[in-house]
């Protein structure tokens, strides 16, 4: 993976007092999208349009039990290239802000092979490939991997 820098936008160069940073998907779109929380001003949305030509998948992940979070849960996706990569759902809240709990996956440029959850309990779920491109609901007590509708707009 190699890192560009990118020219700083207006944002960047006006002065502002600010305390959390997070990072969601506002827009379901499948890109990580960044809210900044201000001091004394709304919070400030920079919403990321870059698609990049990668496949990706968005797991959103419904715990059993008392783990409703489902932390722990590891999601591990490999491409059609024989590439692996493994995600880990954890929680951490930064200060004066917290960031999207579903876990974004990509593949690169290349088909989406094989996607499984394995929660923290050990029951494990398999999400079909024909899911890529959109967010699915895994649902450790159903054992189930279901498409999440698109919000209404
Ligand atoms: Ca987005």
């Amino acid at each position: 993976m190699r890192f560009a820098p990118l020219p700083a936008g207006p944002f960047f160069k006006s002065e502002r007092s600010s305390r959390g940073l997070l990072t969601a998907d506002f827009d379901d779109d499948l890109d990580l999208d960044l809210l900044v929380v201000e001091m004394d001003d709304p919070p400030s949305l920079g919403r990321n349009d870059t698609s990049g030509g990668y496949g990706r998948i968005g797991v959103e992940f419904r715990g059993a039990g008392r783990n409703t979070g489902a932390l722990g849960a590891k999601l591990v996706v490999e491409d059609d290239r024989g590439v692996k990569r493994t995600y880990e759902r954890s929680f951490g809240g930064g200060f004066y802000s917290t960031s999207d709990p579903r876990i974004v996956a990509t593949f690169g440029g290349a088909g989406l092979v094989r996607a499984t959850v394995t929660f923290a309990g050990g029951r494990k779920v398999e999400i079909p490939p024909a899911f890529s491109g959109g967010y699915v609901i895994v649902d450790e007590t159903l054992g189930t991997a279901v498409p999440r509708r698109k919000n209404a707009k």
